[in-house]
């Protein structure tokens, strides 16, 4: 497949970055941490969106390997911003397939065990409810034990999947990210507004931390906040940008 060898030589040439995009307290305006979304700096194409390359790399041996690139650089990145004195956590997206990798925990130990001083509770995966997981047990347990080293587990895009509710009550999880969708119809669409309450509701139960996505307008931020839900990320708040475009972003908004 001409398309997967292209991003193998696009890995050899150092062509991925990870952007960042904050996610804040839109009450206190403090910021929590970062998302790390992949682009991809092509010679003739220009900066390419994960929607572009990342459906091909379903299901193979190389995108694990991206995935394990992702997870090394955001560790590199979050362990400079901690060192700068950033109090922040930095999220990664994990695919079903690199979850459900045979190896996903011990590469994920491995990559861990180059950073010994790093606080793993500063390091978040985000793992899609939607996801096609085989084997539902294997993931739970996969992810109970990255919870018991430290780090924290977040679904996200919750509230598009059929099965959001039975993950609650049999995985511990630590955020719930409220898909955008809700939040773009939650000022004109009833149904979407009752959405919404119903998650915010479910993550008080469950005792989770709540993040809006697509907060795109100041009336968005205000009407999350008054329905409970304080942290946001969306363009309103910022824009995914570069690494250090993210440490003068944190700087100019403290
Ligand atoms: O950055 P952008 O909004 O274009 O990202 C679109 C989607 O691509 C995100 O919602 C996320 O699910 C996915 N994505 C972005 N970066 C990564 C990554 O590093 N790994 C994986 N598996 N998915 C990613
Ligand atoms: O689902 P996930 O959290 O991975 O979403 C990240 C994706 O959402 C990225 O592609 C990012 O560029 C995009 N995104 C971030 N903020 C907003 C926003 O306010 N509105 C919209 N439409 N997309 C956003
Ligand atoms: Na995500």
């Amino acid at each position: 497949n001409s398309e997967l060898s292209a991003i193998r030589v696009a890995m050899e040439a150092d062509q991925f970055e990870l952007y960042y995009q904050p996610k804040i307290n839109m009450l206190t305006g403090r910021v929590l941490g970062a998302e790390a979304l992949i682009r991809w700096n092509h010679p003739t194409e220009g900066l390419k969106a994960p929607a572009t390359f990342l459906p091909v790399l379903n299901n193979t041996s190389t995108g694990v390997e991206l995935g394990r690139w992702v997870v090394n650089s955001a560790l590199c990145q979050l362990q400079v911003w901690l060192q700068q004195g950033l109090d922040i956590h930095v999220s990664v997206n994990i695919d079903g397939y690199h979850l459900q990798h045979s190896r996903f925990l011990s590469d994920l130990s491995e990559l861990l065990a180059d950073f010994p001083n790093l606080p793993k509770q500063r390091l978040e995966l985000e793992v899609l409810e939607t996801s096609t997981i085989e084997d539902v047990s294997h993931v739970y347990s996969v992810l109970n034990v990255c919870r018991m080293m430290g780090i924290r587990i977040s679904l996200d895009d919750f509230g598009t999947g059929y099965s959001s509710l039975s993950h609650l009550r049999d995985l511990s999880v630590d955020t719930l990210k409220i898909d955008r969708s809700f939040v773009k119809n939650m000022l004109t669409s009833v149904g979407d507004l009752a959405i919404l309450k119903g998650v915010i509701g479910f993550a008080h139960a469950f005792e989770c931390d709540l993040v809006a996505e697509g907060v795109e307008t100041l009336q968005h931020s205000q009407q999350l906040i008054d329905l409970g839900c304080e942290c946001g990320q969306g363009y309103f708040i910022a824009r995914p940008m570069p690494a250090n475009a993210f440490k003068r972003w944190v700087e100019e908004w403290n």
